[in-house]
């Protein structure tokens, strides 16, 4: 994700920071750069303009060329212009607390609209305690409503049920009647699919924007769109009047353009990004955070708050206590395995750890971290209690035992020691005020003492 726009700003940077004092000519190039890097990364032509302007007005302003640290000056111009451009800041979905909320999701065929409506139905229920229908207008593909109902089923989502030759004009009035009657509180609905722009499927759209008066309508859009994208927008919003943006396929795109165009030719918010295929694979677009990500600063933010949902308070407590006593054993390193898969395994938590990020690809190209992951997990399961406890006692025949059952070599177990070993040092130093004490940095330092250091080799 924004890994190519990333490496690129780096090295500009690294660039810049070599020069010491920056004149005119080297500033010359490295906006040159930065506006080569952004068309690259596929941001619309406009959008990379506007960046370079501002940042050259900003940087005359704040004199950069005559300052002590001219590098890090135009870092956080661009940064600055970086989190602009992206929207500011983070931009909720509205929800009207008083009455019944309309949400109508458009975009072109295959961008990811059923998929995000139900990634956004489970979000309204599981977050914001809503009430939640989904509405499927799409009365094209004969599989639409299967896709949805399947969808909403599996997260325990009602969905409106299905009248054979209903237009979808037909279906929206009887959704607006069914949420009344069952005191909706959110009601997604999910449009045909355009694969290019229709008029008799746009004016469709239109038309049920009268009829609803949604409090938002959003379109959804598939980062791999690039420069398309600007198209799309004004095709679409020649139509109807759009409230945000979404998205999707992020996790598929190294270049992120769309992501860094769609505030600037929508002139609405970015709202969501989808990035995977499960239902969980939905984060809130926050333009900071992204534009941390890109500049290499990793994302310790999100990195914390996804560990925070996935900790099970009574387990962090328990944790606590034993770091304090520096009893870390094998059976608290098997939990913090089985919690990394539960935070979507390795290489999901990799992307947001600086300095980590770059291995990101490598990694998920060979799958060996997470099977390593796999590994030590069935090496701690073949242990006996009393040996997970006291590690020291594994001796050799010990380990033999160890390596037939869970069908691994010696070595393998002495690698799960060594890591051990590592992580419980390491835990010694933050013992007196326990993890809270921790910065981002040895936080992520942490993490990374569970990643065994093999598998970077290759
Ligand atoms: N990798 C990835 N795939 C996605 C994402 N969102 C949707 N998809 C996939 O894209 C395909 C089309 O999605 P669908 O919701 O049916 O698109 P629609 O035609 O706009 O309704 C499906 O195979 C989805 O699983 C995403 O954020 N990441
Ligand atoms: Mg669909």
């Amino acid at each position: 994700m924004f890994l190519n726009l990333s490496e690129r700003f780096e090295s500009i940077f690294k660039g810049l920071k070599q020069t010491g004092s920056i004149d005119e000519k080297s500033f010359d190039e490295a906006m040159r750069d930065i506006r080569r890097a952004l068309l690259e990364a596929d941001v619309a032509l406009p959008v990379a303009k506007e960046f370079i302007n501002h940042i050259r007005q900003e940087s005359i302003g704040k004199e950069v060329l005559r300052s002590i640290t001219p590098a890090q000056m135009i870092t956080k111009i661009v940064s600055d212009e970086l989190i602009k451009i992206l929207g500011g800041s983070m931009s909720d979905l509205q929800i009207d607390e008083n009455k019944s909320n309309y949400y109508l999701f458009a975009g072109l065929q295959g961008s990811g609209k059923t998929t995000t409506v139900a990634k956004i139905a489970n979000y309204l229920k599981n977050k914001k305690n809503k009430s939640v229908l989904t509405v499927s207008l799409d009365i094209n593909r004969p599989a639409a409503f299967d896709q949805l109902k399947k969808l909403s089923d599996d997260i325990g989502i009602s969905i409106l049920p299905k009248v054979e030759n209903q237009m979808p004009i037909d279906i929206s009035k009887r959704a607006i009647e069914f949420a009344k009657l069952n005191n909706i509180d959110c009601i997604l609905l999910d449009t045909a699919g355009r694969t290019n722009i229709d008029d008799a499927l746009m004016n469709e759209l239109s038309q049920l924007e009268k009829e609803i008066s949604p409090t938002e309508t959003l379109l959804v859009l598939d980062s791999l769109t690039g420069q398309e994208a600007v198209n799309v927008v004004k095709d679409f919003s020649n139509k109807i009047k759009l409230s945000g943006s979404i998205i999707t396929r992020v996790d598929g795109d190294a270049r992120g353009g769309a992501a860094l165009s769609m505030k600037y030719i929508t002139d609405c918010p970015i709202k969501f990004m989808g990035v995977g295929e499960h239902i969980d694979d939905l984060e809130i677009f926050h333009p900071e955070r992204i534009a941390n990500r890109i500049l290499g600063m990793g994302d310790i933010v999100s990195l914390v708050e996804k560990a925070s949902e996935n900790i099970d308070e009574q387990d962090a407590e328990r944790m606590a206590t034993k770091l304090q006593k520096g009893e870390f054993d094998l059976d608290d390193l098997l939990s913090q395995i089985r919690q990394m898969k539960k935070m979507g395994g390795l290489s999901s938590i990799m992307k947001f750890i600086p300095g980590l990020k770059n291995l990101e690809n490598k990694i998920s190209q060979n799958d060996s971290a997470e099977n390593s992951i796999m590994k030590q997990e069935a090496i701690i399961l073949s242990m006996t209690k009393y040996e997970r406890s006291k590690p020291k006692i594994i001796n050799g025949s010990r380990k033999k035992r160890i390596a037939t059952g869970s069908g691994t070599k010696v070595s393998d177990i002495n690698r799960v020691l060594k890591q051990h070993k590592k992580m419980t040092d390491m835990m010694k130093k933050f013992s007196k005020n326990g993890m809270g004490s921790m910065s981002p940095d040895q936080l992520s330092g942490q993490f990374g003492n569970m990643i065994p250091s093999d598998i970077f080799k290759k």
